[in-house]
């Protein structure tokens, strides 16, 4: 039965199909299935599957548009779930998350912040194209730990790097840890551009931002006077 599940929800991706992404979602949960796991093993390959079809030429823009939406359809569900776990967790450490500047992807950020928030986090989504210096302004009026940076484009990866040198203009780099993440980022590209992580998905995203917290615990910055 989840196997059937999880096949459905992917073509109701790939389908472009919101209302039926939403009852799927709406039964996955009545039928006592995580949310997590109708996300990594449903929707998720799907949305990898109408990347493969567009890089083939088999989709085209307005297909991808819609399978965003049965992806959001069946996440405005789901998130739901996964927040009110956060709201009983004692508060895990503040996180500022958008995506780069020229880059309007969203669907993973919001997945990492949901998470996050489902950890305990307090999550700042500031949305999508948001340059360096938004980014630092952000953190500081917000005490942001951390800040997670997403980027899915190969031309816009290169805008996290603008994140790193944004924060660090602004005398908070040794406040704040830094995240990346997105389809073309790497571990390494991480290091290259000086950031603290790369996380490859949303659960990765959340052990990362805890073990970050953690390292900050051990060595805390005195606050600037
Ligand atoms: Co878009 N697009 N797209 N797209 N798109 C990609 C990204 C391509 C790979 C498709 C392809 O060619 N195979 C490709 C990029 C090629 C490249 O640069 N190498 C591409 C392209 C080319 C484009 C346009 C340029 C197309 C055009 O206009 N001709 C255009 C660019 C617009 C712009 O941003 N300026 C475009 C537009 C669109 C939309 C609007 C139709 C739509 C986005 C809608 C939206 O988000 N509201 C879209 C979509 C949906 C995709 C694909 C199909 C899915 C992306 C997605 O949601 N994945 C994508 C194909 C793919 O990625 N395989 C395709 C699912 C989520 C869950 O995964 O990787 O985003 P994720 O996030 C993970 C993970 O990376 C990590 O955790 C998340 C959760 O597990 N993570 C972080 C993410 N951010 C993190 C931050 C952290 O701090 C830590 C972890």
């Amino acid at each position: 039965m989840p196997e059937e599940t999880f096949l459905a929800m992917q073509r109701s991706i790939v389908d472009g199909a919101p209302d039926t992404a939403s009852d799927l979602a709406q039964q996955a949960l009545a039928a006592g299935i995580a949310p997590l796991e109708a996300i990594n093993l449903g929707y998720v390959p799907g949305m990898h599957a109408v990347g493969e079809q567009f890089a083939r030429g088999q989709m085209f823009l307005p297909d991808m548009m819609a399978s965003a939406e049965a992806m959001r359809a069946a996440m405005a569900v789901l998130d739901l779930e996964l927040k009110k776990l956060g709201a009983e967790r004692p508060m895990a450490g503040i996180v500022v998350l958008g995506t780069t500047k020229g880059d309007i992807h969203e669907i993973g950020k919001i997945l990492v912040g949901t998470l996050l928030s489902a950890h305990g986090f307090r999550v700042h989504d500031l949305g999508v194209d948001v340059s360096g210096e938004k980014f630092a302004a952000q953190a500081r009026e917000l005490h942001a730990d951390i800040v997670g940076v997403s980027a899915l484009l190969t031309t816009t990866m290169r805008n996290q790097r603008g994140v790193v040198e944004a924060l660090e203009k602004a005398g908070l780099r040794s406040q704040v840890k830094i995240m990346v993440g997105g389809a073309p980022v790497t571990r390494r590209w991480a290091e290259e551009i000086g950031a603290d992580g790369y996380a490859k998905d949303a659960m990765t995203a959340v052990a990362l931002a805890r073990s970050l917290m953690e390292q900050m615990a051990q060595h805390p910055v005195a606050e600037p006077a």
